[in-house]
């Protein structure tokens, strides 16, 4: 393999420019840049733990994203000229949301994602009524423009109504609302009113195939801006292995979606409509031939496969006919590239105190090897 002796160059630098390859890493996972992190924001980070995610996320995957999320944000004693201290809260739920950690410094909330478990029922809501509140305590004004909600979960609401009720409280203070829906190894979503109040919020959704692909949910997230005063990154466009992103379509209109494809990856694309009614999707190579096409109706999902033959942009088009006004589809990507564990971590001292920082509790040794393969998967240009 040509890139062999440039890597092994790579490593042998690793021990002398450690924060150097760090910063690399960094700034890029999987083809989306970190915007930059002024802080100064208020984040509630919001997890499930209900009994379902002993199986779909048996290793606590979710836990450790909510942990990257954290790790990310500014602590009081981190801060610098140009950026300010963020505030965190952390909530729980199953049957009930929990409150573990009341708004407060980043640094304190990391040893609180450990008391997460999985068992009981699914109250997505109140978990968001529960960080609303938080977010909104008196003492931290101001709360619009500057505070966003991150929810992890695996679940959906019996009662649809109360969970649009409270992202739409969320929405009228000024915040994001963010959502990650896991459905290990399918297509499922959100109900269509949940999908419509989170993009009003200005928030991300995505469903996550894969639990590794949480950590990615948390770059995607995080790219697409926190809090309405983060900067974006996020082409609206871009697709992420092991994640289904929504797009919008109204009336006879088209839009479409990306995959930056590496040579030889096998990719697999699954397309549904939300509440688009009978959509077309065609899936075009790089060079612009039509690979594969469907038609999508109801709420099945239809598969569109290719394998890249080159390095390049992959693209689906989506064609509504007679659809609502701003209706909805997911697509998802399912590659055959290995998942890296890349984040947007903004510890100006270098990568090697984030494993601590972030309680993986991984060692120097491990660390650095960590940081040497997820850059070799940066490097490689496969989806980190
Ligand atoms: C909480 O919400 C109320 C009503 O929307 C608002 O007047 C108040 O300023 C908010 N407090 C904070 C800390 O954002
Ligand atoms: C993705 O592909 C792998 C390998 O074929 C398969 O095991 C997995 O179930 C697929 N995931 C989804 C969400 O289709
Ligand atoms: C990513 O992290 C998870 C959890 O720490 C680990 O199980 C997985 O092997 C890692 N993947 C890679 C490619 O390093
Ligand atoms: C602005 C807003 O959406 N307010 C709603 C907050 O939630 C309650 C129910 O819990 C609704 O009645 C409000 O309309």
């Amino acid at each position: 393999m040509k890139f062999g002796a440039s890597f092994t160059v790579l490593l042998a630098s690793v021990g002398a420019h450690a924060s150097i390859l760090f910063k690399r890493a960094e700034k890029e996972c999987g083809g989306i840049t970190a915007p930059a992190n002024n802080g100064g924001r208020k984040i509630g980070i919001v997890v499930d733990s209900s009994g379902s995610m002993s199986s779909n996320d048996r290793y606590d995957l979710r836990i450790a994203a909510g942990r990257q999320l954290n790790t990310y944000l500014i602590p009081s004693n981190d801060v610098s000229s140009g950026t300010k201290e963020d505030l965190v809260t952390v909530v729980d739920f199953d049957d009930v949301a929990t409150l573990l950690y009341p708004l407060g410094d980043p640094d304190g909330a990391d040893a609180t994602f450990s008391s997460i478990d999985s068992t009981g029922g699914t109250d997505i809501a109140a978990g968001v009524r529960v960080a609303i509140s938080q977010l909104n305590s008196s003492g931290h004004d101001p709360t619009a423009d500057r505070s966003g909600i991150i929810v992890l979960t695996d679940g959906s609401d019996t009662d649809t109504k109360n969970l649009v009720y409270a992202v739409n409280n969320a929405t009228a203070q000024g915040i994001r609302v963010s959502f990650g829906f896991l459905v290990r190894n399918g297509y499922g979503s959100q109900n269509s009113k949940v999908l419509g109040a989170i993009f009003n919020s200005g928030g991300q959704y995505a469903t996550i195939t894969d639990p590794a692909a949480q950590q990615r949910f948390i770059n995607l997230v995080t790219a697409n801006g926190l809090t309405k005063n983060d900067p974006s990154t996020l082409p609206k466009d871009m697709l992420m292995n092991g994640l289904a992103v929504a797009g919008r379509v109204s009336g006879d209109g088209e839009d479409f979606k990306t995959y930056s494809a590496k040579k030889g990856e096998i990719l697999r694309f699954a397309i549904s409509s939300v509440d688009a009614g009978t959509i077309e999707a065609r899936l075009l190579a790089p060079d612009g031939q039509v690979e594969d096409e469907s038609t999508v109706r109801g709420t099945s999902t239809r598969f569109l496969d290719t394998t890249a033959q080159s390095n390049g942009d992959f693209r689906i088009i989506v064609k509504a006919s007679n659809a609502p006004q701003d209706a909805m589809y997911l697509v998802g990507v399912n590659s055959s590239a290995v998942m890296g564990n890349c984040t947007f971590n903004d510890d100006e001292d270098g990568g090697l105190s984030v494993g601590g920082k972030a309680g993986i509790g991984i060692g120097v040794p491990l660390a650095v090897g960590l940081l040497a393969t997820g850059t070799y998967f940066l490097w490689k240009g496969y989806q980190g």
